[in-house]
């Protein structure tokens, strides 16, 4: 298939993909309830949580952090907060950010350890500090001082799985080889055109200590503008960091894309740039301020299961693949 027809085909299948996920979508821009659209499995019972803190009357930006709470507080997710695999020094470090589309400012947090829930010290940096974005062992500090306490992250599972990591004489590093992954990533509106983006991870298992990956980066793992829309990412952020991938599709909706047509177009970018990234792990969702979502994957090895709340309905859908 020839570049040209690719992207035809692209559009299609987004279109179609954009159909499958609703008319739904078409009826929540109309009735302008609250959306939540979230990364993997665990992005459903997130969804539930975020739907009902924001049913409760509290702010899109709370409902996002409890809503992103619940994977980091769940041992059996593997790869974000509490039992969160650990770099390759059996520390478990978590990156995690969150950005607010009204007031167009993000909290961020990097390289955090000991703390189970680095979306709320992210929030944290954003409501309490004039500062973006904090790491290492400062921002361990800042969570102590602003009432978090500190925990043992690994699990016995989590150290279990290092310990067999570590006795593998031909196991894989980050010393240029790769690979293992999943981050929660959220995105939401409130019906009225606002929209918040969140992320939260234990980034990539057995990776290298200090390693920063795109979650807590603005622009790359969560971007949000009312004026437009929000997105997010998962997957290979050391190769998604180099594309700024929530700011590039939230550009891409402000020229007039859909959201759907919008990460395919992003991840069509990433591809054409260089074709070693066709076999890249990219995912991405986003959400427009009328409540239209999208959701792609750069390809079916690496394919994003996608959660969606909305009118009351909580779904687990597949996203469009490019390759
Ligand atoms: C990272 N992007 O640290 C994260 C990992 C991830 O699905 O999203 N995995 O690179």
């Amino acid at each position: 298939m020839d570049s040209v027809d690719r992207r035809s085909f692209i559009k299609t299948v987004a279109g179609a993909a954009a159909l499958a996920a609703g008319d739904f979508d078409a009826r929540a821009a109309e009735s302008g309830g609250p959306v939540f659209l979230s990364t993997w499995e665990h992005g459903k019972p997130a969804n539930d949580r975020a739907a009902e803190v924001f049913k409760s009357g509290a702010s899109l930006l709370d409902a996002i952090e409890k809503g992103i709470n619940v994977p980091e507080n769940d041992p059996n997710v593997m790869s974000v907060g509490y039992g969160g695999l650990p770099n390759e020094e059996g520390m478990v470090e978590l990156d995690a950010a969150i950005m607010d589309g009204t007031r167009h400012r993000a909290g961020a947090v990097a390289s955090l350890h000991n703390i189970k829930n680095p979306i709320s010290v992210a929030r944290q940096v954003l409501e309490k500090t004039k500062h973006t974005t904090m790491a290492g062992e400062g921002a361990f500090r800042f969570a102590l001082r602003t009432g978090f306490k500190p925990e043992q992250l690994l699990t016995p599972e989590s150290l279990k799985r290092w310990l067999e990591w570590k006795a593998k004489p031909e196991r894989e590093t980050f010393w240029l080889s790769a690979s293992n992954h999943d981050t929660i990533g959220m995105v939401g509106t409130d019906g009225r055109g606002h929209v918040v983006s969140g992320c939260s991870t234990s980034g990539l298992a057995w990776k290298i200590p200090g390693r920063v990956g795109d979650s807590p980066l603005v622009g790359c793992g969560v971007y949000a503008d009312d004026n437009v829309g929000a997105a997010s990412a998962t997957g290979d952020g050391d190769l998604m960091t180099n594309y700024c991938t929530s700011i590039s599709i939230v550009h891409y909706m402000a020229r007039g894309m859909s959201p759907q047509d919008a990460c395919a177009a992003l991840l069509q970018h990433v591809a054409d740039s260089d074709p070693a990234n066709r076999a890249g792990f990219v995912c991405v969702i986003a959400i427009s301020n009328k409540g239209e979502v999208g959701a792609a994957s750069m390809n079916s090895k690496f394919r994003l299961k996608y959660a969606l709340w909305r009118d009351g309905q909580s779904q687990l859908l597949d996203s469009v693949v490019l390759y």
